[in-house]
């Protein structure tokens, strides 16, 4: 019965941190300047964000940080 939870725990952590990859790898492919924020420009191939930035940009700096994409990515509906 431990061993099952270990390997479940330890399956949560790896699909976790492959999602955090992805979410990273997606993030540094919009950031084309790589100043590590994404400018409304650099939205240009996400319409939907974009379109909604002022609603994901939630510390209004203009820019959507790595923090702020993963935010989007995980809870867009
Ligand atoms: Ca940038
Ligand atoms: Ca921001």
């Amino acid at each position: 019965m431990r061993i099952f939870w270990l390997a479940s725990c330890t399956l949560i952590t790896i699909s976790f941190n492959s999602l955090a990859l992805d979410v990273k790898q997606r993030f540094d492919h919009l950031d084309k300047d790589k100043n590590g924020f994404l400018s409304v420009q650099e939205l240009s191939s996400q319409p939907h964000l974009q379109k909604r930035m002022a609603q994901w940009d939630t510390d209004k700096d203009q820019q959507i940080s790595l923090l702020e994409f993963k935010h989007y990515l995980t809870n867009k509906s």
